[in-house]
């Protein structure tokens, strides 16, 4: 694997902010003997870092923990897998010799020693309690020395019978503060999903667009970004007097309290339980706030260092000329010569960079890439030329045949596949044999009524406990495209699971690995397996790989696509479209396919007609 790949690091997922208090001691006495999956080991070491603050440890270790989970999160390969293979982990960012001794403990004994020492003085329920809003590391010390507060459950008893009262620091407001994050924490302990955001904040930008005096409204963050799933979302606005807009956003009618609003920043939670700040900006600052709000942190740490080097300070306020022989500690936050910051290309020029589309935000080398004009041209919405999987009333969809063909003619298509389920696929009404020659018919029958664009045969063939496919070779050599993904057996232990996809991935026949993880965001894990062996296996079979656009999938990952373009293989994007509405979610796997840096010509839907016709004979004799 490229340094690139490796060195690149996320934020934390679902996974590492959920980190449940004492999981070693869960794991280490039911299933010592197995190895720790990366999430499990990014676990722990959140867990580690939690404890080892209200210790009152070194804050330069405590973050060194903090940034090796950064890491992990964002790699592809299992860490279990690099330490069998003897790889020096010291050539991950972030990882020192430390480190890497950790995660090997981890891997190969299943516990961390450190951990366990640090457990005997700190309670492991304490690393929650520190994640509360309203707490922190030095309260929770507080509460735990003088009440012997350990855990989520001891705090409420505290705070039913008053008694947090008699501790320091601790009155009516905090009482009432630490109730509300409790109930938040147990609402929505995850991260809310793209699609899900999206439905809250189209109407509150609207809302918002509406203050009066409002000049500019822009969402900021992982929002803007795209990401998979979204923490919170983050308004920036810019208008001459803060207190109007400020009052307008509180009153939003969706709001279920506020949180707080001062002049100029403002934080409301809505009633789905998702947190929304606004920051008022001048206009000479915006696009600097854009660009610092945007994020992701760690590109905003990557483009202040490259202004550090040109004695230049980067910053939400601005980019500045820092004085020459200015110490750190003097400097407001507006000192020295204001050189930009009113327009977010502003911050690029000034360190020598193309403007980043957000997507690529995250340091995973769009810096290099700016710095060399090798930014990707990112694949839009508009190259999309055709969707090679939906289903049809033959098995669980919404719409005929027909009606799916003429929608997707509407949205400019040149070509759709038509890919009910087989048979194994009980629950979705799969095909059996008999019922695919007439499903055959109808599609012909379409096709004479919607002439304006190509319909494929195929079926989203269902890939059996073994491997093998449900569906036999005669049927399948008579499809124009087979799609195969797994529906059933999805607890395979890794080995299993990835000798399985593979030898559907094998199989003559097959066109594209559609769904590869099986992951449905914040509903299910994704399958154990190897990803790295199966997409080597699928670029050297000419099989592609799907991003499935579902927003409930998104499947294959942001990091996963970026490592297939690594590998040279061929994306498909696709709907897996139940219903003619369904169409329209390909933004959300275009949005996905650029977090991945992909170009049109990574996929294959891209093709014209008569390329992607040809594109489907590149396996057959
Ligand atoms: P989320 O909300 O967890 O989905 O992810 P973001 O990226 O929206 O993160 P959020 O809401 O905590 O902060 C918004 C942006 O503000 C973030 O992407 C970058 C910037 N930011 C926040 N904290 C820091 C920081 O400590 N240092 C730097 N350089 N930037 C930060
Ligand atoms: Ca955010
Ligand atoms: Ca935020
Ligand atoms: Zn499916």
């Amino acid at each position: 694997m490229s340094k690139r790949t490796t060195k690149r690091a996320r934020k934390p997922s679902a996974g590492g902010r959920g980190a449940g208090a004492g999981a070693q001691g869960r794991r280490g006495s039911k299933r010592a003997k197995r190895t720790l999956e990366n999430f499990e080991i990014a676990r722990l070491l959140t867990e580690l870092a939690d404890l080892l603050e209200i210790q009152g440890a070194n804050p330069f270790r405590v973050r060194a923990y903090r940034n090796a989970v950064l890491t992990i999160a964002g790699l592809t390969r299992s860490l279990a897998d690099m330490v069998a293979q003897g790889e020096d982990l010291t050539e991950l960012a972030g990882f020192g010799s430390e480190m890497a001794r950790h995660v090997t403990e981890m891997v190969q004994t299943g516990r961390l020693q450190m951990l366990d020492e640090v457990h005997k003085e700190v309670p492991a329920g304490l690393a929650e309690l520190t994640r509360l809003d309203g707490l922190g590391p030095k309260r929770t010390k507080k509460l735990w020395e003088t009440l012997g507060v350990k855990t989520i459950a001891d705090l409420e008893r505290t705070l039913e019978t008053g008694r947090i009262l008699e501790v320091e620091g601790f009155g009516e407001k905090s009482v009432e503060r630490l109730r509300r994050s409790i109930a938040d924490q147990r609402k929505h302990v995850g991260r809310f999903r793209l699609v899900d955001a999206d439905q809250l904040v189209r109407p509150l930008v609207d809302y918002m667009r509406g203050a009066e005096g409002i000049e500019k409204l822009e969402v900021a963050g992982s929002y803007r970004r795209r990401r998979d799933t979204i923490g919170d979302i983050d308004l920036l606005a810019v208008c001459d007097d803060a207190g109007p807009v400020m009052r307008h956003f509180t009153a939003y009618p969706g709001v279920a309290r506020v949180q707080g609003s001062g002049g100029t920043r403002g934080t409301v939670i809505l009633k789905s339980g998702l947190q929304v700040d606004l920051r008022i900006v001048p206009r000479r600052a915006y696009g600097a706030a854009l660009h610092y709000f945007t994020g992701s942190k760690e590109h905003n740490i990557a483009v202040r260092t490259l202004g550090v080097q040109r004695g230049l300070r980067i910053s939400e306020y601005g980019v500045f000329r820092v004085p020459k022989g200015a110490k750190e500690e003097d400097l407001g936050p507006e000192s020295g010569e204001r050189i930009g910051g009113a327009r977010e290309e502003d911050v690029f020029r000034a360190v020598g960079l193309k403007w980043i589309p957000p997507e690529l935000r995250e340091n995973r080398g769009e810096i290099e890439a700016a710095q060399n004009d090798r930014l990707p041209d990112l694949i839009t919405l508009e190259d999309i030329r055709g969707d090679l999987q939906m289903h049809s009333t033959w098995s669980d969809g919404k719409n005929t045949i027909e009606e799916m063909a003429r929608a997707a003619a509407a949205l400019g298509y040149e070509y759709i596949a038509i890919t009910d389920h087989t048979p194994a696929v009980g629950v979705a009404g799969g095909l059996k044999p008999g019922d695919i020659e007439e499903q055959w018919e109808e599609i012909g029958r379409a096709q004479q009524v919607v002439p304006g664009i190509t319909i494929f045969r195929s079926m989203e063939v269902d890939i059996l406990r073994d491997g093998s496919l449900d569906l036999a070779d005669e049927y399948l050599e008579r499809l124009d495209l087979v799609v195969v993904s797994i529906h059933s057996h999805m607890h395979l232990g890794k080995r299993e699971m990835t000798e399985r996809i593979l030898k559907a991935v094998r199989h003559p026949q097959v066109d594209i690995l559609s769904h590869p993880t099986g992951r449905r965001i914040n509903e299910r894990e994704p399958f154990e397996m190897d990803m790295e062996v199966v997409l080597a296996a699928a670029h050297e079979q000419g099989v592609a790989v799907e991003l499935n656009a579902h927003p409930e999938r998104l499947d294959l990952s942001d990091v996963h696509v970026f490592r297939a373009r690594e590998l040279g293989l061929k994306i498909a994007i696709d709907t897996d479209a139940h219903s003619v509405d369904n169409l329209r979610n390909m933004s959300y796997g275009i949005d996905q396919a650029r977090r991945g840096w992909l170009e049109a010509g990574h996929v294959i839907n891209t093709l014209p007609l008569q390329r992607f016709r040809k594109w489907l004979t590149r396996r057959r004799k």
